[in-house]
């Protein structure tokens, strides 16, 4: 049955998992675990396209629940919560309406069909990128770019938002500006199609996007570099500093911190290899934000992480005022401070002068361990500086023509789920007198990804992914099948804890992947006792 497997996955490698036939082959080798039969009952029901609505075989009624209260909330809109919120037994009633004066804005639910006041398309692809000191990195992509696009809109504008999945597995998108479900209209895209969704932009801030294909899929899609920052900026509402100097910023930096990682084990466990601003690793050190004495700067900071915290400062500078994830209310307004303390997914606003003499001044976090793997930027002070007013936080983008340069001359292919080049740790060997070899699945990636063995020692997988809940992407289940090498062998599903072993008798490298998640792969490299 083994054979049958390995026809099917050899013949079409991008997708098996789409094909019907596949997963009919799978029945044939199971290992009964409950993890298999889930995964198995999620391929029948979602067949070649699945989508959203019909691949739910592992339920989740908080959902269920959610959507009930989206349509109460929907009967409310801005007026009717105003009138609401100067009724004298409401007032007595809630604890946080205590001001006749006070209201609340309406949550972000529009009526389906609702005019669009912006539109905006972003496309989830996985790929190769250059982040810079001669690296190159392997992850997902949108609009083939880690950060993504930066998105700017304003407070009230209805948004029509489509996701365009060019990928070849489930993407979807999780916005943090939405104050209404998004989930279960963009959670489970199928490679090749689209889906759209309207809500309101209700309250100003500084918020992070990110691709979210259900269940376990969703810390690993963010963990891969699919994110980007989002901007509601305020309508009728100033900034305290726009008051203050009765102007605008003259230079506007949108900046993103976050964090990539060359294993799923590393990524999981919070062991970044790289941070680093807007895509590239001291990106603007090489290329210096340009200002001039006596400016006013506003920096949109987000620290997207997804795993280490940011205490974000510059050198030199004090905030004027700072702005707690970006929010305009005078409620959330600081005064003074030489830092922003961001976890992942916080976001300020930090509002300043630039002193009146020039030079240079150094933009960090402040933990001081990712600020030297690549978080550190500079804001330089010239008299007659040419300023660029607003600095997105968009990834750097590359033509097919550049990428192909900068991969032939790395030092460095960094992929967390697949060898890419020679990595850190990797080739890992078999210490002497041992004939038992481990190989952990964590975080969507075999690790060691390349191991080492004297022919006729054992390999053992154990699947260390623990989230094997809701729906999408085939959650952490796991599995192990040989595509090239003298031998074959395959796994049935692999749940949490699950192992699989195979000895191998044979000399020679053997390569082996995922199938449903077929970017997963290892190499077990077998060699002659002697050598
Ligand atoms: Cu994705």
């Amino acid at each position: 049955m083994f054979i049958i497997l390995l026809s099917s996955v050899s013949s079409a490698i991008a997708c098996d998992y789409c094909q019907k036939g596949f997963a009919d082959k799978l029945i044939e080798n199971t290992s009964g675990s409950i993890h298999e039969a889930e995964l198995l009952s999620l391929m029948r029901a979602s067949g070649s396209t699945p989508n959203a609505s019909q691949a739910m075989p592992i339920t989740n009624t908080l959902q269920t629940n959610t959507l009930q209260v989206d349509k109460k909330v929907s009967k409310l809109d801005a007026d009717k919560l105003s009138e609401k919120s100067s009724d004298k037994n409401l007032d007595e009633k809630s604890p946080f309406l205590k001001s006749p004066k006070e209201t609340l804005p309406p949550t972000s639910y529009v009526e389906p069909g609702t005019k669009a006041d912006k539109k905006i398309t972003i496309t989830m692809t996985e790929g190769e990128t250059f982040i810079g000191n001669g690296v190159t990195y392997k992850g997902f992509l949108i609009d083939g770019k880690i950060p993504g696009p930066t998105l700017i809109v304003d407070e009230g504008d209805v948004v029509e938002f489509t996701v365009d999945n060019k990928g070849t597995v489930p993407h979807g998108v999780s916005i943090h500006a939405a104050y209404t479900q998004t989930s279960k209209y963009f959670g489970k895209i199928p490679p090749g199609e689209k889906r759209t969704h309207l809500f309101r932009s209700v309250y100003p801030g500084v918020y992070m996007y990110h691709c979210a294909p259900g269940g376990h899929a969703i810390p690993m899609h963010v963990l891969l570099g699919q994110y980007g920052m989002m901007v509601v900026r305020p309508k009728n509402e100033k900034y305290k500093m726009e008051e203050v100097l009765g102007k605008k910023p003259d230079v506007e930096l949108y900046l993103l911190q976050h964090e990539l990682y060359d294993s799923g084990k590393a990524a999981t466990e919070g062991n970044a290899l790289y941070t680093m601003f807007n895509g590239k690793l001291f990106r603007y050190v090489e290329s210096p934000v340009m200002v001039r004495p006596g400016d006013f700067v506003r920096i949109y900071f987000l620290n997207v992480g997804p795993n280490n915290i940011s205490t974000f400062h510059i050198v030199g500078i004090l905030w004027d005022y700072a702005y707690w994830q970006g929010s305009s209310r005078p409620e959330n307004t600081f005064i003074g401070g030489q830092t922003a303390l961001a976890g992942p997914s916080d976001s300020w606003i930090l509002d300043f002068r630039i002193p009146e003499d020039e030079g240079a001044y150094l933009m960090l976090t402040h933990a001081v361990g990712p600020a030297s793997r690549g978080a550190i930027g500079i804001l330089k002070a010239e008299k007659n500086a040419t300023r660029t007013p607003q600095i997105l936080a968009d990834g750097p983008s590359y033509t097919a023509e550049e990428m192909k340069s900068y991969i032939s001359k790395a030092a460095r292919r960094i992929s967390p789920h697949e060898p890419g080049s020679e990595q850190l740790k990797n080739p890992w060997r078999l210490p002497a007198g041992e004939t038992k070899a481990n190989v952990l699945i964590q975080g969507n990636s075999y690790y060691p990804s390349v191991i080492e063995v004297p022919v006729g020692t054992t390999v053992e997988w154990t699947n260390e992914d623990v989230f094997t809940f809701f729906d999408g992407e085939f959650a952490g289940i796991h599995n192990v099948v040989g595509i090239q090498g003298p031998d074959q062998y395959a796994s049935g599903m692999l749940g949490h804890a699950e192992k699989f072993s195979h000895t191998f008798t044979k000399v020679g490298e053997y390569t082996y992947m995922c199938t449903p998640h077929p970017y997963m792969r290892g190499i077990v490299r077998v060699v002659d006792k002697k050598i």
